[in-house]
């Protein structure tokens, strides 16, 4: 058996998408997800320029020995561009093994180890009441876990919140947009906003909170110390993760559980945070990280800390990387949540799939491969369009991260 025809397909409906579509000789196809946001194009060219040449003619049952060959084989490793083009072949692969086995993956990975993945919605407001309303619909939907984000008194923007009410999309078309930041102004209003939250409704739903890499480590302990009376599931990216010893501080200040992540491509981003049991959740996901076999590895690794999975799973993640995490976390055994920011019913129609929301719980059929499928006449209809995440910056006009 050998690939045949391998191509990258990009959309745009209402925000942009990479894939990868592998064919083999026998007409089997697999999917992969390849969207790095606001930067989609250098996986596009990394995939089409050095890859692809290098797979055609390849037998596509040998996941393992591609992956290495296009990591061990670049000799320049890791990077998020190179790692999500690897994904992005990993996870076609997985999909073509699942359907010539006329299996899930998950049941490739080792089978069903739950009937489904407890999520968490993104609750979002301009201001507390608002954020607080958010909660009680997403309650109301049915979610178990809930993220919390709002608007800080005295800054005009704020990470994870959206212009109008409820809608919230991080990359905006054009070029990067630019958000103040104000850390005091932060601090001294989101303690107040989870008492608010947990006064409304109690200690029943699972809160969760990103602070999105904008604090120093002693900034971050004292948050955690302050959110401890309301019991959080987690505080996200607490502070940036380039020196993974920064994480040492925080823990000497909270309890509070910490996750991270979305922004590593390798386990070597990880590994001294797992295994010095520094943070409780690893965020990194397929498309990311070197796809499924990669990020299999970091979980085998997170499991003998009992460090769990709390997969990123914005809207920037494709419905392919999202059909890759579920069956993934059918079968992950020290599954601990995954995020879910619904995608826009267009971006579904362009990517039907079997996965679904029921009753906080992402659960999906017993069918071949990943269970997504790209609609390409209907994708072809939406070309790409330049846009960005934004830029943060300081009341003195300096850079801070995003
Ligand atoms: C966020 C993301 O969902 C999250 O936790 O941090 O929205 C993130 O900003 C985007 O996915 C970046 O592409
Ligand atoms: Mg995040």
């Amino acid at each position: 058996m050998k690939i045949e025809r391998i191509q990258t397909i990009v959309t745009c409906p209402g925000r942009n998408f990479v894939t990868v579509k592998i064919t083999t000789d026998e007409g089997v196809v697999g999917l992969g997800d390849a969207t790095l946001n606001g930067r989609e194009l250098s996986v596009k060219s990394y995939l089409e320029d050095h890859l692809f040449p290098c797979l055609i003619g390849r037998d596509p049952r040998n996941i393992e020995d591609i992956w290495q060959y296009l990591y061990r084989g670049a000799y320049w490793r890791r990077g998020p561009v190179t790692m999500t083009a690897i994904a992005a072949i990993d996870m076609a692969l997985w999909d073509i093994k699942g359907k010539l086995a006329g299996m899930p993956v998950y049941q490739l990975l080792g089978g069903k180890s739950r009937n489904g993945l407890m999520v968490y919605g993104h609750a979002n407001g301009r201001d507390h009441a608002e954020a607080v309303e958010a909660v009680q619909k997403h309650i109301e939907e049915g979610y178990k876990a809930i993220r919390v984000q709002s608007g800080v008194p005295g800054l005009a923007k704020t990470y994870g919140v959206g212009k109008t009410k409820g809608h919230y999309e991080p990359a905006e078309k054009g070029l990067p947009p630019e958000e103040p930041w104000d850390t005091s102004l932060y601090l001294r209003h989101t303690p107040e906003l989870f008492r608010k939250v947990r006064e409304a409704v109690g200690f029943e739903p699972h809160l969760l909170h990103d602070a999105h890499h904008r604090l120093t480590p002693i900034e971050a302990g004292r948050l955690g110390k302050e959110l401890e009376p309301y019991s959080l599931f987690w505080i996200e990216d607490a502070t940036p993760a380039e020196n993974q010893e920064a994480f040492r501080l925080i823990r000497q200040h909270t309890t509070t559980p910490l996750a991270i992540g979305e922004v590593f491509n390798s386990i070597w981003d990880c590994k001294d945070l797992i295994s010095e049991q520094l943070v409780d959740y690893i965020r990194s996901t397929i498309v990311h990280a070197g796809g499924i076999t990669h990020v299999r590895r970091i979980a085998d690794f997170a499991a003998m800390y009992q460090v769990r999975t709390g997969f990123h799973g914005a809207t920037d993640l494709s419905p392919v990387c999202m059909a890759a995490a579920v069956n993934f976390g059918m079968w992950v055994p020290n599954f601990g949540i995954q995020e879910l920011m619904p995608h826009s019913p267009l971006t579904d129609e362009v990517f039907p799939h079997n996965y679904r929301y029921e009753d906080g719980y992402l659960v999906m059929d017993d069918v071949p491969g990943l269970g997504v499928d790209i609609n390409e006449e209907l994708a072809a209809k939406y070309p790409y369009e330049r846009a960005y995440l934004p830029v943060a910056r300081l009341a003195d006009g300096a850079m801070w991260n995003w």
